[in-house]
């Protein structure tokens, strides 16, 4: 019989291809910065689509329409899984984080706001290859002579060629770098990351199994000799005092001393910034991927950066740790977490079990109401009002001193709150998550100030540090325009790693010099900074950050994905910006191309030295995790264990 339609496969090819394309260049928020990324970007799509499709022609005739029609619907599933995934995170799936699927039912709500009734679009092309297949079933399958099978294959393997070669070219060690997942995505595609993404898992298993402590030394001479500082001169300045923690959910910097409507959106917060007992630390960035707040915590606890794919607390809760609270505990400390949500969530029992802590008062610790007029919870739980209130008696009941963690919730996307607990207007944008986000945030600084006073009425103040920290940002990137609209500028990508600040806050009743720091500072430094103040030698912990009150430090704070900050530049998106003008700092090329200082080798950027120390300074982390290195090392001696 003769066949005159096109093949299935080729058409499918081209619908699915179109399709993902729209979604990358106008549903994702992907960069473009030039012509030939813009070419990548369009080729990808087709390359996975005509791998993906034309396998089929190896099939036997009676099956290839059941392959053609599968292959549509999974992609088109998981392609959709990404888009509500990145609606919220601005990131793409990894396995850890699929793994984590306990989340995702938690996030409920959340997901809802996520999905729009135009997404059913996206499934045109599925419905019209699905329609043909069963339509021309006979017409548009195809029964391919061995030579034109293997020319088919062919044909599939050059255009793969083709892509990675571009892609290569176009950013060299794409593969190898891989902690941009925005880069991979553009350059090879959704579906090809996500093969490659289970490569890198496969691997990072293999490494503990393989781990055996070889790998210490040269971690630690690098933390002895790029990290370590001096005693500073606050050292044991609240030698005894308790610490309360608190993790400021979503909260960032753009937001103090800035106005909607010209009212303050957070005052309480901007008055501390100009208490005498308060350091406000204005140029303090958060360091989390993937896993969110928990990120954060970890980043607070060890002084160790959080992975580049997935939440660690997920994938490596029960390794070895030497945590604030184990070392505190050490010291004589008592130490607790309130968060009113799940233990699980997040696997927070594990992990906090793994940092040494003494107890965790979860949701059931606290009167959660979730119906009817004495309702007290929004969202993801518990009102932080309630919260913070329900927590004080735990509080007064803990031996002291203590070093107790609050974490907060009420600011969390989609940012929703009951009206008669509004007190600030929404914003007015085409962004509905920027627009409440002011109105939770306010909350919160209201819930932060009214623990204040509870804690002084419950004679808790006096005798403790408050330090508190934004634990990331709330407002992604998909929101951008918005956030232009609000901040009255483009958010180029220096603005954008500008916009990953958060506040931190170092409270110590009766210190009188509180002042507002400029110095550049992250999520890492938390730890060190903490212990200094409580007069805890840490001499033989391995930190990757430094005391914010240490004369020595490092000049640079590293983002998860390999971007930095120093007092000098900005580093993102592979540019180097002025960070006084946000102009970018590489203008000389060529013959006039800067020299580095101490090789005289010519180098491409005045931001390279930095970054290959930031590159050396997250594998060396990621090693440890990886590897379960700790379980190798003594901190008593400060060396390697011996058997
Ligand atoms: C929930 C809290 C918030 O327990 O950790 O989660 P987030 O999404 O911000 O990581
Ligand atoms: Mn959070």
């Amino acid at each position: 019989m003769k066949r005159s339609a096109a093949p299935l496969y080729i058409l499918a090819t081209v619908l699915f291809g179109l399709k993902t394309y729209i979604v990358y260049r106008f549903l994702f928020n992907i960069s473009l910065d030039n012509a030939m990324q813009e070419f990548i970007l369009f080729l990808n799509p087709f390359v996975s689509a005509f791998f993906a499709f034309g396998l089929s022609v190896l099939i036997s005739r009676k099956w290839q329409m059941h392959y053609i029609r599968f292959i549509s619907l999974a992609g088109s599933i998981i392609l959709y899984i990404n888009l509500i995934f990145y609606r919220h995170f601005s990131d793409f799936l990894t396995v850890p984080v699929l793994m984590q699927g306990s989340n995702a039912a938690d996030l409920g709500g959340s997901i809802l706001n996520l999905i729009y009734p135009q997404d059913i679009l996206l499934l045109l092309d599925v419905a019209i290859i699905w329609f043909l297949s069963f339509r021309y079933k006979e017409k548009m399958t195809v029964d391919y002579l061995r030579r034109k099978k293997i020319s088919t294959m062919a044909a599939i393997a050059a255009l793969i060629v083709v892509n990675v070669g571009l892609a290569e070219a176009e950013r060299p060690q794409l593969f190898t770098r891989g902690f941009d997942r925005e880069y991979l995505v553009k350059n090879i595609g959704v579906y090809n990351f996500h093969a490659y993404d289970a490569v890198m898992q496969s691997k990072t298993e293999a490494q503990r199994v393989f781990a055996d402590g070889n790998e210490l030394p040269e971690i630690l001479s690098y933390v002895n000799e790029e990290v370590e500082t001096e005693k500073s001169a606050k050292f044991g300045q609240a030698e005894g005092k308790n610490v309360i923690f608190i993790s400021l959910e979503s909260m960032q910097s753009f937001l103090i001393h800035n106005t909607l409507n010209g009212e303050e959106v957070t005052p309480f917060l901007n008055s501390l910034t100009k208490d005498k007992d308060t350091y406000y630390f204005e140029n303090f960035y958060h360091q989390t991927e993937q896993g969110k707040t928990s990120d954060s915590e970890f980043l607070v606890e060890n002084s160790i950066y959080p992975l580049p794919r997935g939440a660690v607390f997920f994938t490596h809760g029960q390794n070895e740790y030497n945590g604030t609270p184990e070392i505190l505990g050490q010291e004589g400390y008592k130490t607790a977490v309130f968060h009113s949500n799940n233990s699980s969530f997040w696997n927070r029992d594990v992990m906090y079990d793994s940092l040494g802590y003494d107890k965790f008062y979860d949701e059931n610790s606290y009167n959660v109401i979730s119906e009817g007029e004495d309702k007290n919870t929004v969202g993801w739980g518990l009102l932080d009002k309630p919260f913070f209130e329900q927590s004080i008696p735990y509080l007064q009941e803990m031996d002291k001193p203590y070093y107790s963690k609050f974490i907060t919730l009420t600011n969390h996307h989609p940012f929703d709150l009951p009206e008669e607990d509004a007190s600030i207007d929404q914003f007015d944008s085409n962004s509905q998550t920027l627009n409440k986000y002011f109105q939770t945030a306010r909350y919160t600084d209201e819930a932060v100030e009214q623990f204040f006073d509870q804690l002084k009425e419950a004679g808790e103040y006096e005798d403790s540090i408050i330090v508190m920290m934004g634990d990331h940002y709330g407002i992604s990137e998909y929101h951008n325009k918005a956030m232009s609209q609000y901040l009255g500028k483009d958010i180029t990508p220096y603005q954008q790693v500008q916009n990953q600040r958060v506040p931190f806050f170092i409270h110590i009743p009766g210190d009188n010099n509180g002042q507002v720091m400029e110095q550049v500072a992250g999520q890492i430094d938390v730890k060190p900074t903490i212990l200094s103040l409580l007069g805890v030698e840490a001499d033989h912990d391995i930190q990757f950050g430094n005391d914010l009150f240490a004369e020595n430090r490092k000049d640079y704070t590293a983002l998860r994905n390999g971007d930095f900050i120093s007092e000098d530049y900005v580093y993102t998106n592979d540019m180097c910006y002025d960070r006084q003008t946000g102009e970018p700092a590489d203008e000389l090329e060529g013959e006039e191309a800067e020299l580095s200082g101490e090789t005289g080798e010519q180098i491409e950027s005045v931001c390279e030295p930095i970054q290959e120390q930031v590159t050396k300074e997250l594998n060396y982390s990621d090693r440890i995790i990886y590897g379960d290195l700790l379980r190798f090392y003594d901190f008593e001696k400060g060396k390697e264990k011996t058997n």
